[in-house]
């Protein structure tokens, strides 16, 4: 699991859940901000009975605790709002809406904002986990694009409790040299690079990844297959696992973050992953002048376009802190920076102008209106088929 660089953040609470070690770190950051003493009560005669003292308003702690998808924030966004907050920030991440689904569910997280995705989080608003957002606490709204919102509406009615943070798009990142390799007339616009195994298997020696998101990974294949992509029948389901047993053995690791590094480094030559992480795997490469040039496609079958949204727990011990948080994030200074470092989209209309325009006319990142036309929202499945596709999710992990 990598995670958006502990190093990255030097000199903020960077705990690493992920790994184990953020228990330690939790008791010293989570040290109550202590309550201001109630003011003693005068004395009064021992005959006349006391008033209880009114109770004091409750203080929320200066402790703001995010939980994010790795690679996914700007150097200094955290940095920026403890500095102009005084806000103590911890900033754990994840690199699947599985891993962020189990934490919930376990309950008691701790966390203060969370950033599923849309049908993660369609599921997640309706098992009750999340506090509708007090909207009079958020002015930054009026930034927000109408379209954007309208889409999040889908799994958020009224967009009662949650806030777009970016969005984009589910594809396929190579390294233009070694699958010109490898394979002269690779069909790069297209799923069979990865889902046909006559061809995938020309790349068996130069390394392919996959995302671990049996959800999204289903929907590709249904695409490939030409089939509904948010199907929910079992016999579609039944070509699914056919496809994914049939490429098994050509899949070097089955991951979701890992693929940025290895791409960058020339450890892989193709990985399906999401947009900005490919996108950043190129700026990577770049910078260390690794040699590897990277490209980012959206297969001419369709792809997924997905939204992740900020999100408050219904057990968020800092609610008032959480409300700050999205507040700031949707300043169109900061959220453009974030885009302008990780090479996704944002939600805020008031943010493009600030974007810079290398990452705003990238059709890899905002995609025009062709592009658009072959993308699909990933719908929340039933909960039968979603027990159906997790067992062959777990088939296909397994290779059994
Ligand atoms: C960031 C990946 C976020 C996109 N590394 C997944 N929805």
């Amino acid at each position: 699991m990598r995670f958006m660089g502990c190093a990255g953040l030097a000199g903020l609470i960077v705990s690493c859940a992920l790994s184990g070690c953020a228990k330690q770190e939790e008791v010293a950051i989570h040290a109550p901000v202590p309550a201001p003493a109630a003011a003693a009560p005068e004395a009064a005669p021992a005959s006349a009975p006391v008033p209880a003292p009114p109770a004091p308003a409750p203080v929320e702690e200066q402790v703001l605790n995010v939980y994010n998808w790795s690679d996914y924030i700007a150097e200094d966004t955290i940095a920026n709002f403890q500095k102009q907050t005084g806000i103590r920030v911890r900033y754990d991440v994840y690199d699947s809406n599985e891993t962020l689904e189990a934490k919930l569910l376990a309950g008691n997280s701790g966390y203060d904002i969370v950033v599923p995705s849309g049908p993660f989080l369609e599921k997640q608003i309706k098992a009750g986990i999340y506090q509708p957002l007090d909207k009079s606490k958020l002015a930054n709204l009026k930034n927000m694009n109408p379209e954007v919102m309208q889409r999040l509406a889908l799994h958020d009615p009224e967009n009662a409790h949650a806030v777009n943070y970016m969005w984009g798009t589910t594809g396929i990142g190579y390294n233009v040299d070694k699958v010109k390799k490898a394979m002269p007339n690779a069909p790069l616009d297209s799923w069979h690079l990865v889902f046909d195994p006559q061809i995938i298997k020309n790349f068996k020696s130069c390394g392919v990844s996959v995302l671990d998101s049996a959800s999204e990974m289903t929907d590709m294949v249904l695409a490939y297959l030409g089939k509904d992509s948010n199907s929910q029948s079992p016999e579609d389901l039944k070509l699914v696992e056919d496809t994914l047993l049939k490429i098994r053995p050509y899949i070097k690791y089955i991951h979701s973050s890992q693929y940025i590094a290895d791409l960058a480094s020339g450890e892989i030559c193709i990985a399906v992953g999401y947009s900005g992480d490919i996108l950043q795997a190129r700026d990577r490469a770049k910078d260390a002048q690794t040699g590897a040039r990277i490209a980012y496609s959206v297969p001419k079958e369709g792809t997924l376009i997905w939204f992740d949204s900020m999100v408050i727990p219904k057990d968020a011990p800092h609610p008032g802190n959480a409300h700050l948080f999205i507040d700031y994030m949707m300043r169109p200074d900061v959220i453009a920076e974030v885009s302008n470092t990780t090479n996704y989209a944002n939600g805020n209309a008031a943010a493009t102008p600030l974007v810079k325009a290398a990452i705003r006319n990238d059709p890899g990142i905002y995609p025009p209106p062709e592009v658009k036309a072959k993308l699909f929202p990933n719908l929340a499945d039933t909960e039968e088929f979603a027990r159906l596709v997790n067992r062959t999710w777990t088939r296909f992990t397994t290779g059994k």
